[in-house]
């Protein structure tokens, strides 16, 4: 399946998962959707084989509340052989919580409370880095999350430690819960920020795939003595007309009617 199947195949999915089980934060799915098609299918050195080699890339998912989209990921790129997700998803007992699991196969780590898989990410790359080992460790971070200090913190201990097996990739949608991010609690200017704490900056098209292959790559390869921060320009809700860029859409679940409408936009 190529990244743009693939990150049809996520929304249908997180469409199917959130409407069956009355499940929320479809509008943050949607804005990562394209950055983990892009990863799954052309960027990352892993695969269901090799879930547990230790010189795999890393996927640290920090906004763990947006669980559709990369449980629907690792289930389109086969990590879920023996699991039903569309049934198992939210059942008690079953692995596949609301919140992100590190018990399903492919998840390096269970998330959910905002803020915290960046240091672990840190913690890993340097680890890594101290082993000779060559993966590379990608975070997914949202922009309403950045306002925990943790993240802060870690973007500190990232170029003390010269990190440049680090990628950070800020899903930056500009909505949080509430509200848009620039109302709650100010990010801009994000890159001047980023590039203070001498992170290696690069802005793009979150859903863009070329664009988006292009600097994932680059950065995964670039050992240059720097950590690098991506800025992914996303909109909440993306690929569905009547949720792009409505706040509803953080934690409204779809509806009978709003199941047929996505589902013939994504489809068509
Ligand atoms: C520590 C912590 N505080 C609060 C929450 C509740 N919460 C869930 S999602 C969210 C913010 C969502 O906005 P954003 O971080 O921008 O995510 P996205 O837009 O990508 O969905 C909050 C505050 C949480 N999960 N963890
Ligand atoms: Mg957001």
């Amino acid at each position: 399946m190529d990244s743009i199947e693939l990150a049809r195949s996520v929304r249908l999915t997180a469409l199917d998962l959130c409407h069956s089980k009355r499940a929320s934060h479809i509008g943050g799915a949607y804005s990562v959707a394209d950055i983990l098609a892009v990863l799954y299918a052309d960027v990352l050195n892993i695969s269901p084989l090799t879930v547990d080699n230790p010189e795999r890339d890393r996927v640290f998912y920090s906004k763990g509340h947006a669980c559709t989209a990369l449980y629907a990921v690792l289930n389109a790129c086969g990590y879920l052989k023996g699991y039903d997700l569309l049934k198992e998803f939210t059942v008690n007992g079953s692995y596949f919580t609301s919140h992100v699991n590190h018990q399903i196969p492919g998840v390096e780590l269970s998330t959910g409370s905002l803020g915290h898989a960046l240091g672990v990410a840190c913690g890993t790359a340097l680890a890594l880095k101290r082993k000779g080992n060559a993966g590379s460790v990608f975070t997914i971070v949202s922009d309403g999350e950045l306002d925990e200090g943790s993240n802060w913190e870690s973007l500190l201990a990232g170029a003390h430690h010269a990190l440049d097996n680090m990628i950070l990739i800020i899903d930056y949608n500009k909505i949080q819960s509430f509200g848009s991010v620039e109302e709650v609690l100010a990010l801009e200017p994000l890159a001047d920020k980023l590039r203070a704490f001498r992170w290696q900056v690069t802005e793009v098209d979150g859903h863009n795939h070329d664009e988006l292959r292009k600097t994932l790559a680059e950065s995964s390869l670039a050992r240059n003595g720097l950590p690098k921060a991506i800025i992914a320009h996303t909109v909440k809700g993306k690929g569905v007309s009547f949720m792009e860029g409505q706040l509803a859409w953080h934690y409204k679940s779809p509806n009978d009617a709003d199941y047929t409408r996505a589902r013939a936009e994504l489809e068509a």
